[in-house]
């Protein structure tokens, strides 16, 4: 039983090490919103929301996210009792329509609060057994194909099972043959964010003799029907992930034959609980899930670290160590990676790190406190 007594929602700036770029925009300094959810003890739990500065990814973003979770979402849950994490989802979802990301931050730390009162580890709590998960890096468009080389070379060096690397018309097959050429051998995949238009097909069937592991949402989120006639014409497995916003949209691609793979981010989704049914109904069917990640802060991270740890995330995730994107991350230990491309799953009670409240308060630039006896 959880019952929510308060939620602290702020706003935090943080500078990545180095911009980067998707089809569709880049990101030079991430603004995140975090949560800490109180129950009516005040025990607490952080949580973190994945909407970006800027809609170019999916429709959300901080401000959208910040007018959801005051004005709708956090009060929704406020004074409310929940037998199990597992309601709240259910709870929002019948009551708002849509900001899965507002609804997924707030829902992922009711499990995060569930996880610190029953005195377990996160991936514990909802089934998690591995101890360490594996790692891909995801690497921005670069200006020219050689440097892109060069960074995947670097990366591969690094440890890393994956390299992912992101597209756009004309950014694309050269860039991607160029780095096959130095790395034979790498499993490397594309992910184009919906950039292209059944009109860019040719681009993307002359991908398909380069080895990729999938191609990643190559095309618009909506489109489901496009894909399907894509994925007839290729070999290579297309994994979706901006398609993805609910365990009913995994039931359509795969009946619709859209997709081969499915990329899960819990904030994309609505949280954990859609989460975990998407991942039970794939992990049932044999088909690969991976977790995918949207630059969190250490936060964010534990609760995809969490969720990798699961039997049925076959394929290693964009769960890159703290140093891939801050000079200093908000949470101790940092994450930190193994030289064979390793994270490993904290077994420390609740989300597995220490948040530091102090760097943290330097960040902030906008707060407000939610709590039962009122708004303040
Ligand atoms: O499509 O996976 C994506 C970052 C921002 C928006 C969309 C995506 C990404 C990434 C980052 O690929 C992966 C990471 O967090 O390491
Ligand atoms: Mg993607």
């Amino acid at each position: 039983m959880i019952a929510i007594g308060a939620v602290q929602l702020r706003e935090i700036r943080l500078p990545l090490r180095e911009p980067f770029r998707i089809s569709s925009g880049s990101v030079h300094e991430r603004r995140v919103l975090l949560l800490e959810v109180s129950d009516s003890d005040g025990r607490k739990a952080w949580s973190e929301c994945v909407a970006a500065e800027y809609p170019n990814y999916s429709a959300e973003t901080v401000d959208t996210a910040w007018l959801a979770l005051q004005q709708w979402l956090i009060p929704e849950v406020l004074g409310r009792r929940f037998d199990h994490p597992s309601d709240v989802h259910r709870h929002l979802e019948s009551r708002v329509r849509g900001h899965r990301m507002a609804k997924g931050a707030l829902e992922m730390g009711c499990w995060g609060l569930a996880a610190e009162l029953a005195g377990v580890p996160l991936a514990r709590l909802i089934g998690g057994e591995r101890e360490s998960v594996e790692v891909g890096v995801s690497l921005g468009i670069e200006t020219t194909a050689d440097r892109l080389a060069q960074r995947a070379t670097r990366e591969a060096k690094a440890g890393y099972r994956k390299i992912k690397l992101k597209i756009k018309p004309g950014y694309d097959v050269q860039f991607v043959r160029a780095v096959r050429d130095v790395l034979p051998a790498a499993a490397l995949m594309v992910d184009a964010n919906a950039a292209y238009g059944p009109e860019d097909t040719a681009s993307l069937l002359a991908m398909d003799g380069l080895g990729l592991t999938m191609i990643e949402q190559p095309f618009s989120g909506e489109d489901l029907l496009r894909h399907a006639a894509l994925q007839l014409r290729l070999e290579t497995p297309l994994c979706l992930d901006e398609s993805i916003t609910s365990p009913a949209r995994v039931e359509d691609m795969l009946s619709l034959g859209s997709g081969r793979i499915v990329n899960v981010k819990p904030g994309r989704v609505g949280g954990f609980t859609p989460s975990l049914e998407i991942h039970d109904r794939c992990h049932s069917d044999g088909v690969p899930v991976w977790c995918g990640g949207m630059l969190e802060t250490g936060i964010g991270r534990a609760y995809n670290v969490a969720l990798a740890s699961l039997p049925g995330f076959s394929m290693p995730g964009d769960l890159s160590p703290s140093r891939r994107y801050w000079e200093r991350d908000i949470v101790h230990p940092e994450w930190t990676m193994s030289a064979n491309g390793t994270v490993e799953v904290p077994t420390a009670p609740g989300i597995g790190v220490e948040v530091d409240r102090e760097q943290v308060e330097q960040l902030t630039v906008r707060q407000c406190a939610l709590r039962t006896s009122g708004n303040s």
